[in-house]
């Protein structure tokens, strides 16, 4: 072109739009067991490529391949998976209750099980999550109540929160669960600034950051990236590139560096990617990446290749950006089948025993939801007080607030 030719931009486009047939060429799978497992205290400039790599352990059989298999018992696997049936559950209940107008938004994790259920039994008890509103299993695999969570997700009188946060906007200090911000990409700085804060006082503690790859194009991830790398904080930065950012693919936020996980090799951030439909990868990943942030060597960058199975939220209907196949012509498969056929080829699982597994689960979420509304819906029985809004806030309530609750007669 010359100099005197009109400029243009560049403004990607999805592969395909609704109606057109899915296509994931763009998106290349080594072979499970492909990629090397590097020491956690190599030079990041000697492991570059694997942040154009994609980290696999289980195989299209089913097998467990490559140096970052064999961490996980057959035990620890069986709980894992019912983690991930666990989660998918309480999703489907909860869309269902959104429904029925008990609760006025719900935001599922449909294909997106294995990241936040594996990471959080990679991580110690103390330790930090930041998460975004798509991280639920980080509770579920820690335990967390999940009447508490639904009770959150009516806004109930038992709703933990009482009523001042949008449901699925947990907190829960002590599952390592700190308060969900709805303003995306905070979730970054508060976690290198709290893995810094632990570095300061001598703890031993770390944190783990949460993002999206829509959320990665805000200036916060980018100052967090500044700080970890000049501080070598103790912190695991987590991108979840479930392939859309509502409508917009991730092919915008992305920019030129061709992956997620690249973003972090400007900064000397060691930076993989990981199969995030694949929940012995994932352990194996975040195992290495906690263990690095424990042994005060710094941050780490792992990118969660994976796909948003579900809509956006409750408010979104993907039919209108995205074919309605895409998501089963996804070449990484489902996180809960593909451990599934693991197990089975293990011989500690069985299509009967998975059947039997679903049933007891759901008993067990249907019960959790009973309970929980029996403390009130969004708009039946019983709610927060309105004086609980002003409880909590500041130490010394300053008068201005005190005057105007007892306007409120609370
Ligand atoms: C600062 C900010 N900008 C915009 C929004 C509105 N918003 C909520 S979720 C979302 C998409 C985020 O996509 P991504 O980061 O890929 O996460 P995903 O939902 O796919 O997990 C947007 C734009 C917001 N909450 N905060
Ligand atoms: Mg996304």
């Amino acid at each position: 072109m010359s100099a005197d030719e009109p400029l243009t931009l560049n403004v990607p486009e999805p592969a395909v739009r609704p109606g057109g047939a899915p296509d994931f060429s763009n998106v290349k799978i080594p072979k499970a067991g492909a990629v090397p497992r590097p020491e956690v205290d190599v030079d990041p400039q000697s492991i570059r490529d694997l942040a154009f790599s994609i980290i696999r352990v289980l195989n299209r059989s089913g097998e467990a391949v490559g140096p970052w298999a064999g961490l996980l018992s057959d035990e620890e696997l069986i709980e894992g998976m019912r983690h991930m049936m666990t989660l998918r559950t309480f999703d489907a209940r909860m869309l269902i209750a959104q429904r029925q107008g008990k609760t006025s938004f719900y935001m599922q994790h449909l294909g997106e099980e294995a990241i936040s259920c594996a990471f959080r039994k990679a991580l110690s008890p103390g330790d930090m999550n930041f998460p975004t509103y798509r991280q639920a299993g980080l509770l579920i695999a820690d335990g967390y109540s999940m009447v508490d969570m639904m009770c959150q997700v009516y806004s109930n009188s038992r709703d933990p929160l009482k009523g001042r946060q949008l449901p699925v906007m947990y907190c829960s200090k002590e599952h390592g669960f700190f308060t969900i911000s709805g303003n995306l990409a905070t979730q970054y700085v508060q976690a290198v600034g709290w893995a810094m804060a632990s570095a300061i006082r001598n703890d031993t503690r770390i944190a783990a950051a949460w993002i999206g790859d829509g959320s990665t194009a805000e200036s916060d991830f980018h100052a967090a990236l500044v700080f970890a790398s000049t501080y070598k904080a103790p912190v695991v930065l987590n991108i979840v590139n479930n392939q859309w950012a509502i409508s917009t693919f991730q092919g915008i936020a992305r920019g030129g560096a061709g992956t997620f996980a690249a973003r972090g090799l400007g900064f000397g951030i060691p930076s993989l990617r990981v199969d995030g439909n694949d929940y012995l990868a994932v352990y194996a990943v975040a195992k290495w990446a906690i263990e690095r942030a424990r042994r005060n060597l710094g941050p780490t960058l792992v990118e969660y290749v994976t796909y948003r199975v579900g809509a956006h939220s409750t408010s979104d209907d993907p039919s209108a950006y995205r074919p309605k196949t895409e998501s089963d012509a996804w070449p990484l498969g489902d996180p809960i089948i593909r451990l599934k056929n693991h197990l089975i080829m293990r011989g500690v699982w069985s299509e009967e025993r998975h059947k039997q597994a679903e049933a007891e689960i759901l008993d067990t979420v249907i019960a959790a939801q009973k309970e929980a509304e029996s403390y009130g819906t969004l708009h039946a029985g019983a709610k927060p007080s309105a004086r609980d809004m002003f409880d909590g806030v500041y130490a010394e309530m300053p008068p201005h607030l005190r005057r105007q609750r007892q306007q409120a007669g609370v």
